[in-house]
């Protein structure tokens, strides 16, 4: 290619890595429409991806059965002390580590190409943003890393002779034998995947898998495990947050991000088309957050993506249509069903084909008795295609955050909406979320965990240090920070019926929120925080029985009382590093309960 590159230590560790793996060639990715065609080509040349008749510039790949979602239990941590990692995160020596990941390193990328890609997270030259370089051998990668990040030569240029990036091995760790066939979907089986982060060097290497967060090394990996350990040092945060922009009639803008695990809701709130009148919602971005304080001591975030890979199932035009608008065309879509007439198709998007060709690649029809998309089917979507993209969605400087909500997936206990007293408070909310387990993760789903600030599989240090990194920006923020709630849209009825309509309805959830921060009255106390008072928040419109809103604003003492020695384990796992400040609200907790 043309592009220079004079950065030595980047042209040194791109030929370091290339003489472990020795690849076919090395091809540095320039980015642009030209090469991504190029790319694509290749996929469809060799059959892993499949052109859709009804959308333009658009294909669905098919994973491997079992490469389709994160692997949490073969992702690590290594920092050299293993107290650093902490107890939430899988650890080993960085030395082992690498030593076993070398020797599957070792001529891994025989028979393949060497991408080499610079990416930037953020806008290039944004006060919050940073670079990153990944080496992949999967070209599936490269053009996902297309939409998703901003790459080419203007990251290289941003480089200079000696910017600091992130380097990020990636392998699917199956190498070619001279005349082999490839697979449609090359991996490495489950004990040969690691994904692995060494904070202390800023280095990510990732083996034997291609899907998602495993393997666009920008998202996760970077952008949350390596920027949370970087953020602790340089005094900001990255966190796994959608934000919005919402305005009110009066013209008053809102800026609100929302941390929920995987697959509980980040996307579809990001794009909301709100029910309440009057009110408008733009669309930052839907999974990550990186925020600084900025020159005025307020909180500035931007979303370091510039695509969406988002969760297929459950997205239809009444649900979440400006996701819908999005992925009409230029987009890449991931073990969704294949129709007859050359679309996709998922499990909610609408009324079932009468036959197609399920995420696995058979012959379908809704009687199979199996799903035809793969629960954890992914869109990726250039973000720019989002019809309510903020206008500023790109800006720098980023945007001052008044709002934050924690929340999860949670059939029963957590009410629809409840408000923190304080910062330490909100610290507390946060601190012991919990949610249902989803198909994001190869593991099971449906089981409730504690899942602190949606963070629990993506922070890169110990959580108790991190708890305290969030009581020290409290600190130095003091009345200009944020204010907090906590947020469950999951609530079910004893008959397993969801108690509240959520997608566009949860507006009035936001509406309540921003009435609060301006000011309102409009709550009342319970043991856990604040909650809507009768009649405060805005239903007008919607028909939901008396009974279902009593049940979804119900603080239960019992239930939470039964909750008490859950957090207490969850506590006294980080030992000394859990922040007193984060116990003395435990037992503000216990004694309001009584
Ligand atoms: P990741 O991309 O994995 O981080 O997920 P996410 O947090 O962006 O979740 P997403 O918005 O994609 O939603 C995941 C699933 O939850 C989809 O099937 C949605 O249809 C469903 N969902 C989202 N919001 C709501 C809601 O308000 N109520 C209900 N009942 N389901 C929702
Ligand atoms: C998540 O699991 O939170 C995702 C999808 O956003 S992945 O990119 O695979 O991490
Ligand atoms: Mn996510």
């Amino acid at each position: 290619m043309a592009m220079k590159v004079k950065h030595a230590e980047l042209t040194r560790w791109v030929r370091e890595t290339a003489d472990m793996v020795r690849p076919e060639r090395v091809c540095w990715c320039e980015g642009g429409k030209v090469e991504y065609d190029t790319m694509m080509k290749k996929l469809l040349d060799a059959g892993s991806a499949i052109p859709l008749a009804k959308r333009p510039n658009s294909f669905l790949f098919r994973s491997d059965p079992s490469d389709v979602a994160r692997v949490e239990d073969r992702t690590y941590v290594s920092t050299p002390l293993r107290v650093e990692s902490g107890p939430t995160n899988n650890w080993i020596a960085p030395d082992e580590l690498k030593t076993a990941m070398r020797a599957l390193y070792n001529g891994c990328m025989a028979g393949r190409a060497m991408y080499v890609i610079p990416f930037s997270m953020g806008p290039i030259g944004s006060p919050i943003a940073k670079i990153g370089v990944e080496i992949t051998d999967s070209p599936y990668v490269v053009c996902n890393m297309h939409i998703m990040t901003r790459v080419g030569k203007d990251v290289i240029r941003a480089l200079g002779k000696d910017g600091e990036f992130i380097p990020c091995v990636h392998s699917i760790g199956a190498p070619l034998a001279p005349g082999q066939k490839d697979a449609p979907w090359p991996c490495a089986p489950i004990e040969k995947k690691y994904i692995s982060h060494f904070p202390d060097e800023n280095l990510i290497w990732s083996h034997g898998s291609g899907y998602g967060g495993n393997a666009l090394l920008g998202k996760k990996c970077l952008s949350l495990r390596i920027a949370s350990h970087m953020a602790r040092r340089e005094g900001w945060m990255a966190e796994h947050m959608l934000i919005l922009r919402l305005t009110a009639p009066d013209g008053r803008r809102f800026h609100i991000t929302a941390a929920f695990p995987s697959a509980c809701g980040k996307t579809n709130l990001a794009m909301l088309q709100p029910a309440v009148r009057g009110w408008k919602c733009e669309c930052i971005g839907d999974d990550i957050c990186w925020m600084k304080i900025g020159p005025d001591g307020r909180l500035r975030a931007i979303n370091p993506e510039s695509g969406f890979f988002g969760v297929a199932p459950g997205t239809s035009r009444q649900s979440n249509p400006m996701a819908m608008d999005t992925v009409k065309e230029n987009c890449i879509f991931t073990n969704c069903a294949l129709t007859d007439d050359g679309d996709v198709w998922w499990e909610g998007m609408g009324p079932a084909p009468a036959r197609g060709i399920d995420w696995k690649g058979k012959d379908w029809t809704p009687q199979a008795g199996h799903p035809g998309a793969h629960p954890n089917a992914r869109f990726t979507a250039p973000a720019a295609q989002c019809p309510v993209i903020c206008p500023d969605w790109q800006d720098p400087a980023g945007v001052p955050i008044d709002i934050f909500v924690f929340g999860g997936r949670r059939a029963s206990v957590a009410p629809l909406v409840h408000e923190a007293r304080n910062w330490d408070h909100g610290v507390f909310l946060g601190a012991t979320a919990a949610s249902e387990t989803t198909a994001a993760n190869l593991s099971a789903v449906g089981v409730l965990r504690r899942d602190p600030f949606a963070m629990k599989p993506f922070c890169g240090y110990n959580m108790g240090d991190y708890f305290q990194h969030w009581l020290n920006m409290g600190d130095r923020l003091g009345d200009r920070a944020p204010r907090m709630f906590y947020a469950n849209w999951f609530r079910k009825s004893r008959e397993g019926k969801w108690l509240w309509p959520g997608f566009g309805e949860n507006s009035r959830v936001l509406k309540w929120m921003c009435e609060r921060v301006a000011g309102k009255p409009g709550a009342v106390e319970t043991p856990i925080g604040l909650v809507p008072g009768e009649g405060d928040l805005d239903l007008a419109g919607l028909t939901l029985p008396p009974d279902d809103l009593r049940e979804l604003l119900c603080v239960d003492r019992q239930a939470w009382k039964a909750e008490i020695p859950d957090i207490e384990r969850h506590f006294a796992q980080f030992g000394d590093r859990v922040p007193k400040r984060l116990t003395a609200q435990l037992d503000e907790l216990r004694r309001r309960l009584g």
